[in-house]
């Protein structure tokens, strides 16, 4: 790619102008972006089965409707996903291609059982609460279209922080049954919901580049330090202990020091060996097959608007 047009484009990411889908990129921002994008949007409509889970089971009426409509927003958000990372000249047949032959990864998060209805609560305030972290700023990532989906899912993220911080004040609050199950689901998450904000810094292959082209604006350790600082006191005005013996207020760093994350875990379950990894990509494959009638319809219904016109 000529010297020329690499410079120009780095400084229009220095200017902080948004790059849109028909301006001159590099091949490798691009490859970046349809990485990051396709497995973000893979991550929200994978992320729909731990929770899809207990729709049917979810204990009053009330939050039965909540979680409805929370596993749709995801729905949702991995749609507006899709739609941005076609712009980038891929498309969504292929995206589902690399997502179900396991040549593209999804958040490492999902790939963790939800044995209890405190699961909803945890992964409510945890996993949407790191989302959010992640997310808020990607509302200003350098590419054009992703910037601008981030903005309504972060609003919609923050409903569903909300509605498992909410939960978990109910059962923290409840019986003893109750706060025990609270206790055991943040016990479950909290390693998980550390490890969604990736390697550590010194481990991340594509933070320095995707940093210097303003995709990312912080690094994994940044967020994860942030992310850890605000739940400790969410963790202490519930009541609850963050599993996590080496916890403890630095006065000098201003931040919470916290202990090492099992790297080994993380690993394993982004190799495909977590404990639901299988399970979660057979629930997608089953879902595509199941909808091969209604790609056929649209496309049967597509052909006759055309011999119409
Ligand atoms: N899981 O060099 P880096 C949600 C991979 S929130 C699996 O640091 P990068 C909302 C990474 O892809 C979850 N893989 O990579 C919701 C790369 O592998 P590759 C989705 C991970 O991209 C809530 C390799 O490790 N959010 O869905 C993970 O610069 C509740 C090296 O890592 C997003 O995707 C992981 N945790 O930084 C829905 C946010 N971490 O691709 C339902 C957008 C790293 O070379 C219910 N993404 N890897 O094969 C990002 O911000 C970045 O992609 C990071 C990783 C920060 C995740």
């Amino acid at each position: 790619e000529p010297e020329g047009l690499l410079k120009a484009f780095q400084k229009r990411i220095d200017n902080e102008e948004k790059i849109e889908p028909r301006d001159w990129m590099p091949e490798a921002y691009r490859k970046t972006l349809i990485r990051q994008m396709s497995q973000h949007a893979h991550s929200e409509i994978v992320g729909q089965l731990p929770e899809g889970n207990w729709i049917t089971r979810a204990p009053t009426l009330k939050r039965k409707m909540i979680l409805l409509a929370k596993v749709q927003d995801e729905a949702g958000h991995g749609l507006y996903i899709y739609s941005a990372t076609e712009t980038l000249g891929i498309t969504r047949e292929e995206m589902t291609r690399q997502l179900l032959s396991g040549e593209a990864k999804y958040s490492s998060i999902f790939n963790y059982p939800t044995p209890s209805w405190a699961d909803m609560g945890a992964i409510g305030w945890l996993v949407d609460g790191a989302a959010i972290m992640n997310q808020v700023p990607l509302c200003r990532a350098s590419y054009g279209p992703y910037a601008r989906s981030m903005i309504r899912i972060c609003k919609e993220e923050s409903f569903h922080q909300r509605q498992g911080y909410d939960i978990m004040t109910t059962l923290a609050r409840g019986s003893n049954a109750q706060k025990k199950m609270a206790q055991d689901a943040l016990n479950r998450f909290w390693w998980p919901a550390l490890m969604m904000f990736g390697p550590s810094d010194k481990d991340s292959k594509h933070s320095v580049q995707s940093m210097q082209w303003k995709i990312k604006r912080f690094s994994n350790d940044d967020l994860r330090q942030k992310f850890v600082d605000v739940t400790v006191p969410q963790a202490e005005h519930l009541g609850l202990t963050i599993p996590d013996e080496d916890l403890k207020w630095n006065e000098e760093r201003g931040h919470y020091d916290f202990g090492e994350i099992d790297w080994d875990e993380f690993i394993n379950v982004i190799k495909g060996n977590g404990p639901c990894n299988k399970e979660r990509l057979r629930a997608r494959q089953k879902a595509h097959d199941e909808g091969e009638w209604v790609r056929k319809a649209a496309e049967v219904y597509q052909q006759n608007q055309r011999d119409a016109a």
